[in-house]
């Protein structure tokens, strides 16, 4: 019972669900990083754990995001429903040095979306990462800017290696989402539970199966 639903003290004033999708080494896992632990280190490309839980106060809300990233799935297109469920906001990212990340979030996951959001008012944030390598650059910013426009998301350009506009990234869809009636009414009460229903800490526990 003593699990994160267990809202004894309601210490916030919404509950956020955020996913980051987008191929594997477009920096998901390292911005998920910068943001929540405010460092930068070389992760191993697969990570244990499901969410990150961050408290921020937006808007003059105390907010609680819990943010999904993948542990290694998106390599294998396998990404499910319940990846998606109830999420207010997504973030896609690409690599803005490898141009078939950019090009997979139209080809490959923006169809997801379409696909397993259950969330038509759902708000979405377009990032490019990995700004700090510009003299490898293969992705214009007008491109993202074009790119972003006709899928009606939000657009920034950053780096989870330089800490570059990496909070703006999650502030700005946060603060979109707080202005969206529809996803602050899911946001306050009932998703709470299901947010926290799949695959909890299951994952840390099954690396030492032996005696
Ligand atoms: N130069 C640079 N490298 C980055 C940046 N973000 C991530 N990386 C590196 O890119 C690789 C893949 O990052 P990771 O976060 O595991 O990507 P994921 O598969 O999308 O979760 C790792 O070696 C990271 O250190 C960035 O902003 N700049
Ligand atoms: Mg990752």
């Amino acid at each position: 019972m003593d699990d994160l639903s267990d809202s004894s003290q309601p210490d916030f004033d919404h509950l956020f669900k955020l996913l980051l999708i987008g191929d594997s080494g477009v920096g998901k896992s390292s911005l998920l990083q910068s943001f929540t632990s405010n460092n930068f280190e070389d992760l191993s490309p697969t990570i244990g754990v499901d969410f990150k839980i961050k408290l921020v106060t937006l808007g003059g809300k105390k907010l609680k995001l819990a943010i999904w990233d993948t542990a290694g799935q998106e390599r294998f297109r396998t990404l499910t429903t319940s990846y998606y469920r109830g999420a207010q906001g997504i973030i896609m990212v690409y690599d803005v040095t490898r141009r078939e990340t950019f090009s997979d979030l139209s080809d490959v996951w923006a169809k997801e979306i379409d696909l397993y959001s259950t969330n038509p008012d759902c708000i979405k944030m377009l990032v490019g990462n990995k700004v700090d390598k510009e003299g490898e650059r293969v992705v214009t910013k007008r491109e993202g800017i074009e790119f972003a426009r006709q899928q009606g998301c939000l657009f920034l350009e950053c780096s989870a290696k330089t800490r570059t506009n990496v909070e703006q990234c999650f502030e700005e869809l946060v603060l979109k989402i707080l202005e969206t009636p529809s996803l602050l009414a899911q946001g306050s009460k009932g998703l709470r539970k299901d947010i926290f229903k799949q695959r909890q800490p299951e994952t840390i526990s099954s690396s030492s199966g032996c005696c």
